[in-house]
């Protein structure tokens, strides 16, 4: 097959994205192999096998006609799925124990600051209030994972080890030790019914835009002592009804919302969100892109590609994840 061209292509100016911290990873993990970075003025298409890749625009990857395989650098593939001239190759997700433990640390951070009341406490130092509240245990809380895949599943496990119940939604059945699984339109009703906090680790398709809203906030669980169910979002920002989500917190049906993700990133200046008592956001930035493991999980996938191995973690394009 040769040492076809590796290009990589990534859209952003954060920090935590620097391309030339990936090209300098991919250098190092693929020797022998012309590594360049996009957009490259001197780069004939032709030569370009493989695509890594994160958030490319629209017909980015259009040209390149003899791409093999993409490599999406992230978990979520929606920014790739939404570009018709997607060219017709197998799409890799990522799927590595860096990026799914960084998950359940902001999972697992997020559940207990709510159960924790750590919006009262910390509202309370600033104004030197010592007002201790009642604080329940773990087991009176129920938390429901969306989506059991590979970051829901270990949230929920870390979540059960807590003492939490926990119970998941997903597409298809799932059988998960101590967690009570549900699945389909049909098992979604009695799943928001026994959750208390809900977290939404779904990928975004034309099925979970919006998930987030108003009747399904309406439908969780108040009979616990958080009273307001509370939501937490680290899927993606177009899962959630943003003017629901306010509406919600303002008259009482959720208690609190920590949000990782937004429908226009960067969060606008104007955005109420920022200034929200109720909201707890964060840059998305939930489970930061580990560009060491990443780097090497892609170079492994080119090798065993490259003798005749089958590709891990392809996207099913019709299902959109
Ligand atoms: P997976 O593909 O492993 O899991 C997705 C889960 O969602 C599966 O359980 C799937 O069900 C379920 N699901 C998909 N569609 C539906 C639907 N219509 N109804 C019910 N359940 C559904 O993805 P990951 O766990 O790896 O990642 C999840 C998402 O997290 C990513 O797509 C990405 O958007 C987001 N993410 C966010 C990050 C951040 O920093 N904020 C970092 C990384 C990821 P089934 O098991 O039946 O297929
Ligand atoms: C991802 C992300 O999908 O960082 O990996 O959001």
């Amino acid at each position: 097959m040769g040492n076809g061209t590796l290009a990589i292509l990534v859209n952003s100016a954060m920090q935590n994205w620097l391309p030339s911290r990936w090209k300098a990873r991919f250098d190092a993990e693929c020797p022998g192999r012309r590594v360049v970075l996009l957009p490259d003025g001197a780069l004939d298409p032709a030569d370009v096998h493989y695509a890594a890749v994160w958030k490319p625009r629209p017909g980015e990857l259009a040209a390149f006609r003899n791409l093999r395989v993409i490599f999406n650098l992230g978990a979520g593939v929606d920014a790739l799925m939404a570009d018709r001239s997607l060219p017709d190759v197998p799409l890799v997700r990522v799927s590595v124990g860096d990026l799914t433990d960084r998950m359940t640390e902001y999972v697992v951070l997020h559940v207990l600051m709510h159960h924790r009341q750590e919006l009262y406490l910390r509202e309370s130092q600033r104004a030197k209030r010592w007002e201790p509240k009642y604080q329940w245990a773990a087991s009176a809380l129920t938390v429901g994972i969306m989506g059991l895949g590979t970051l829901g599943a270990a949230s929920a496990r870390a979540l059960r080890a807590l003492g939490f119940r926990v119970v998941g939604w997903s597409r298809s059945a799932k059988q998960i030790d101590g967690i009570a699984c549900f699945h389909g339109a049909d098992g979604l009703d009695a799943f928001l019914r026994q959750s208390n906090i809900l977290v939404c680790l779904l990928p975004l398709t034309p099925d979970t835009q919006h998930v987030l809203n108003r009747d399904v906030f309406a439908k969780l669980n108040r009979d616990s002592p958080l009273g307001a169910p509370v939501i937490v979002n680290a899927g993606r920002g177009a899962l959630q009804n943003e003017p629901d989500i306010l509406r919600a917190l303002d008259d009482g049906t959720l208690g609190a919302a920590s949000l990782d993700v937004f429908e226009t990133e960067p969060l606008p200046q104007d955005s109420p969100f920022w200034s929200h008592p109720k909201v707890v956001l964060t840059p998305h930035n939930a489970a930061d892109t580990d560009a060491d493991e990443i780097s090497k999980y892609v170079a492994a996938q080119i090798t065993r590609f490259e003798s005749g191995g089958a590709l891990e973690n392809v996207v099913d394009r019709t299902r959109g994840y």
